[in-house]
């Protein structure tokens, strides 16, 4: 291993395109790319709001997990900080080419993250946001005290696998280990596999890729032998379905999303045939096309009855999920849904009756899903459709969530009334996608990583 860290060392400005000079952003350099060149200016605003944003973070809520910007407050996930926002924004800020943004959330991080507190926390959220950020931040910037807290924390996070069937608790204790939730989801049993994955590689130590994936092949093995689908409720600890709900949304959607990228970014062929065998289950059972226009919807798992034609926020990665995998022409007809969806009240909402088109939650967390697969979208196709689509997520983004002391969440898009909470993964997703999708590929070399589900780059080996 050690051999490996001095290669990184070495290999790490040639890895992310913009190189170590310029840390990313430099737009202007990219003279071949005259499309491209003419987006510049629209990066440049988004990279300007992700300052504003952080400005505010730093102002209102320095040290704490997010920013309240209506209250001008911090918030706290739990009774300890975990930092979120400043280690969900370094790569962003990063690839931005924000230095001194970028080294004041370092020099937080490096100086007061603690990874031991005695707090009960969601292994979930606490691997893609902070072990993803640790993990990609080391890959970028090569300060082993990156790796060494990423290291730290998956040592305790683990703890959460130790269940019957090795199926992890959604909850973890970080200072003793003590696991609870045995009601879990398989969002939140097989979104490990990237982070665990990078920690392996990492640190020469395969029990961290063994016990995610075990418990990725375990959840797919409990998949409906008759139509293959997953359910979004299941008993880690008997293996029982206690949700028999099928779809793509939250709670099942990036279980999905990391067995094609596990395949992508370590070569993993189990995963790949998994992903092939879910994709087909799918789009079988799920896909549900009215009037032309091609949705996901709600089905019982094991009869593939239809349950609710429901399509939210959080459904739209999937396209940029079919567009990696290979299938351009669903996925560009997704995406157009994806469209329609925001367009319907100027912002997309959580939860839409597709049939109906009846908003059923209209409450917009500042999710970044739909500029999500817009980048891919255009990353696959070079359709301009897909940069202009993605000027007016953003230009609306601006409009309706943009207040005076930073980005706020909307209660309901059809009264655009603001709530006071800037999630982190504005600043870790929905902004650097939109920076991606605007800028110079120069930014990022597309080819060399996959962005983990919290979008953070993890380098391809
Ligand atoms: C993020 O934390 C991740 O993208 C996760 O996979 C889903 N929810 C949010 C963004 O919407």
């Amino acid at each position: 291993m050690r051999k490996h860290f001095l290669a990184l060392g070495l290999l790490l400005c040639g890895f992310w395109g913009a190189g170590c000079h310029h840390r990313g952003g430099d737009q202007s350099a990219d003279q071949k790319d005259s499309l491209r060149a003419e987006y510049a200016p629209l990066a440049d605003s988004v990279k300007e709001e992700l300052r504003f944003a952080w400005n505010n973070y730093v102002r209102y809520a320095w040290g704490h997990d997010a920013l309240r910007p209506l209250s001008r407050t911090p918030y706290d996930w739990y009774a300890h900080s975990l930092l979120m926002t400043p280690v969900d924004a370094f790569d962003t800020m990063w690839l931005m080419g924000l230095t001194a943004e970028a080294d004041s959330a370092k020099q937080l991080v490096l100086d007061s993250l603690r990874v031991d507190y005695h707090m009960s926390v969601s292994q979930f959220e606490v691997t893609i946001r902070l072990l993803g950020g640790l993990l990609s931040a080391y890959e970028l910037d090569g300060d082993k005290g990156f790796l060494r807290l990423a290291t730290d924390l998956g040592n305790r996070l683990i703890k959460a696998f130790r269940s019957p069937t090795g199926m992890p608790y959604r909850f973890v204790n970080l200072a003793t280990g003590a696991v609870s939730g045995k009601r879990s989801n398989p969002a939140e049993i097989g979104t490990m596999l990237l982070e665990y994955g990078t920690l392996t590689q990492l640190t020469g130590d395969s029990s961290y890729y063994k016990t995610a994936k075990k418990a990725v092949v375990t959840l797919f093995k409990h998949r409906s032998p008759r139509t293959g689908l997953v359910g979004s409720g299941i008993n880690v600890e008997t293996g029982q379905w206690e949700q028999t709900e099928s779809s793509i949304s939250g709670g099942i959607d990036s279980y999905y999303e990391y067995l094609l990228k596990a395949w992508k970014l370590f070569g993993d062929e189990d995963c790949k045939r998994m992903w092939d065998s879910s994709l087909v289950a799918v789009n079988r059972y799920l896909s549900d096309t009215v009037g032309g226009t091609l949705w996901y919807g709600h089905r019982q798992m094991d009869t593939g009855t239809v349950l609710q034609p429901l399509y939210g926020a959080l459904d739209a990665f999937f396209a940029g999920a079919l567009a990696m995998s290979g299938d351009t022409i669903r996925a560009r007809s997704l995406q157009a849904s994806n469209d329609k969806m925001w367009r319907l009240a100027g912002l997309e909402p959580e939860l839409l009756n597709y049939r109906t088109m009846h908003i059923e939650n209209g409450y917009y967390a500042l999710r970044p899903e739909n500029l999500e697969s817009c980048y891919y979208l255009y990353h696959y196709t070079k359709d301009t459709l897909y940069l202009n689509m993605g000027r007016n997520f953003f230009e609306s983004l601006v409009r309706y969530c943009r207040t005076a002391h930073g980005y706020a969440a909307i209660k309901d898009v059809r009264n655009m009334l603001p709530d006071d909470l800037m999630e982190s993964f504005f600043l870790a997703e929905t902004l650097k996608y939109a920076y991606l999708l605007f800028a110079s590929e120069k930014t990022l070399d597309f080819n060399q990583v996959i962005f983990n589900t919290e979008a953070h780059p993890l380098r391809i080996r």
